[in-house]
Parts: structure tokens; sequence; C-alpha cells
């Protein structure tokens, strides 16, 4: 029958097409564990991220700092851009807790230095695999604990304007006993920054012998976070140090979202303080608060009354409110959210002032007890 020949035929083919397949496949499989045998057996550099973390960040730029200037074979190929590359052989010694110097030669050069910095700068953010924490060796106790602080620990918030505050490392009391470099982070609540950036102080207490030192800060929209990073380059820590890193420059939204009482505006997360061998050093962060945001027009609608108002610098004055019971405390702020001192007595229903010789202009009362808070504007000629 002319048509059972075909089906013949292709039994024949598929008896002798089975194991050729099969045989196709075991060597496609060898193959395929052949080139995935790096991937299986041992770490991969991903250019930038030199802790091997599963990121490349700013506290990747530590690494760098702590290892600029040092040599080393080359790898196969000269590449930074975000694909595993081939561990070289051959560099020793190590970062805590272990892994090669050649992760910080990004390039892949032979040579660690600023251009390794690039890599860092354009794969910014990328991961692979698992993220871990960032892991350093701990510095030996310290008596003292330097402070991480933006200037004041309280402001109003100015809608549609630049704010600026001075970020600082430490105090006469609270040296950095060895520094040689800092990374941190700036987290701000959702809806409230356009947009921050950080201006490195110049001709800095921590770059004293002025060969320059890596920086980079990095604003992440989506985040609302700024990442910081500062370190040195010669291997050589400054002693009982402390002083302004900088200054953050804040872009405040036309329209915030009103809230009542205090809010952590700006909160340092993240922070590593480490020596020329990437010791850490615990550091206290001081977190920046913000008054309520009502507009200057909305705070008059606050259910309290002054005599007088407007009121002269120097005089009396009294506030009359249903909502006071005289067991508030009362802030006089100036228009920055700086707090001017102010002699207040209390009784249920009246709050008496007696205000200092201050300049004429706008000013804040703030008016807090267990449970409320009211705030309200003082006019002063
Ligand atoms: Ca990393
Ligand atoms: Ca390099």
């Amino acid at each position: 029958m002319p048509s059972g020949k075909p089906i013949h035929l292709n039994c024949n083919q598929n008896r002798l097409l089975k194991p050729m397949l099969e045989f196709a496949r075991k060597i496609f499989l060898f193959l395929f564990l052949m080139s995935s045998l790096p991937l299986l057996g041992q770490d991969l550099i991903w250019p930038g991220d030199i802790n091997n973390n599963g990121v490349a960040d700013n506290k990747d730029v530590l690494y760098l700092g702590a290892t600029l200037g040092l040599f080393g074979p080359e790898r196969d190929s000269i590449y930074d851009f975000w694909e595993p590359q081939n561990v070289p052989s051959g560099w020793a010694p190590s970062f805590y807790p272990y892994f090669d110097f050649a992760f910080a030669d990004c390039n892949g050069d032979g040579f660690i230095s600023d251009e390794d910095l690039n890599a860092i700068i354009q794969n910014y953010g990328f991961e692979h695999g698992i993220i871990e924490e960032d892991s350093f060796d701990i510095f030996p106790s310290t008596v003292s604990q330097p402070i991480l602080f933006a200037g004041e620990e309280s402001i109003l918030l100015n809608e549609g304007s630049t704010m600026s505050f001075p970020v600082t490392l430490g105090g006469t009391t609270n040296v950095v006993d060895e520094y040689y470099g800092i990374a941190f982070s700036l987290n701000f609540p959702p809806g409230f920054v356009v947009s921050a950036e950080f201006e490195f102080t110049d001709t800095t207490w921590f770059d004293a012998e002025g060969d320059g030192s890596l920086y980079l800060s990095r604003w992440d929209d989506e985040g609302n976070r700024l990442d910081i990073v500062h370190s040195k380059r010669n291997q050589t820590p400054a002693l009982g140090t402390w002083g302004e890193i900088g200054i953050v420059h804040v872009v405040i939204e036309d329209d915030v979202p009103g809230f009542a009482g205090e809010i952590d505006f700006m909160t340092f997360d993240q922070t590593y303080l480490v020596n020329h061998v990437l010791q850490r050093q615990n550091t206290i962060t001081i977190p920046l608060k913000a008054q309520g945001t009502t507009s200057l027009e909305e705070l008059q609608k606050t259910s309290l009354d002054i005599y007088p108002h407007p009121v002269g610098a120097g005089k009396n004055c009294y506030i009359l409110s249903e909502q006071i019971n005289g067991q508030e405390t009362l802030k006089l702020l100036d228009i920055s959210g700086r707090e001017i001192p102010v002699e207040a007595s209390f009784e249920s229903g009246r709050i008496d002032l007696q205000l200092p010789d201050v300049p004429p202009g706008v000013y804040i009362l703030s008016i807090q007890s267990e449970n409320k808070s009211l705030i309200h504007k003082l006019s002063i000629h």
C-alpha cells in the first residue's frame, strides 16, 4: 500500500534520529555546564560592587578609597559594564572578611585608580544575586561616639524653596578616633522633597593633605533618599578629629501635605564611619525634625486669640483659648525654625507672655501638650 511506505520510513528515521538527538542533548548539556562552571564554582567580579554584596553603591567607594594606588594582575578583559568577570589570580592581600583586592580593580586594568570610581557611578544601584548586608570589621572600643548632625534639631519647612543644612561629624567632646571615610544615606518622608544634593566642604579637615579625596552623592527620586560617601586616598587616617562634611541642599515641594506637631524630616541611615583598614566605628545620628507645615494663613484659623496683636518687641501679651489647660509647654520660633527664649506663665484658658526684644517680623507660637499641638502666627512690630 503506497500510503504505508512513508509511515515505515518515518519509523526508521525516528530510530536513527532519537539516539542522535540524545547524543546532541548530552553534548549541549556538557558544554553548558562547562561554560557555567565559573558561576557555580567561584565568585565573579561585578564591576562597581567591590564588596560583592549584590549591589553597587556608596559603600563600595570606601573599599576603593582604602586600596587606591595598588597594582595587580589584569583581567582577561578590561571592561566595566555590569557583566560578571572572572577574578584574576595573584591579587593579595584581601578585604575583611575575605574577598580579593581584585574586586576594587573594577575595570580590570590591573591598577586601582580613580577610573574605577566610574564603574561605581555608571553601575550605581545595579544588583546581582541576593543582596547581603555590607559588613565591616569593628573598630576597637572607643571612649567617644562621634555624632552625625544636621546643624539643627527642628525646622519649619518653607514650601517651594531650597533649604540648606550643614552636616557635621563629631565635636570637641565626640571626636573621631581614626577617620578615613564615611558613607551614609539621608532619608526623607515621601511627598516632601523634590530633590536633594550634597555639597562637600572645600579644603576640609578630612583632606588636610590636600591630595584630593573620593566624593560621591546620589539622589534616588523613588526612594526619597540621598546617598553620600567621602573617602581619603592616602591610606593614612586623620586622628582625633571632627568637623563639617558638607551642606545638604533640599528642594521642598510646593505643596507639602499638612501635618500637626513634628515629623522626622531627614534621618541618617546606613552610616558607615571607617578607618584606613575599613574598621567601622559606631556613630550617633540625630534626625532633623520639621514642625507642621500648615501655611501662615491657615495658622490664623487655630482656635486661640492673642491680645494685643500685632504686639511690640519686648512687650507683654496674652493668649486665650479654651483648649489651654495650663499643662502645656510653649515655644517661640522664628521663621527659620530657630527657638527664641520667651517667658511664659500658664493658667487654665490663658497664657501670659513677656516677649524678648527681637527684630520685627513674623514668628511662630508652638504650644504643646501631651495629646495636642497648637501652632499660631505671631506678628511682632
Ligand atoms: Ca556593594
Ligand atoms: Ca582599574
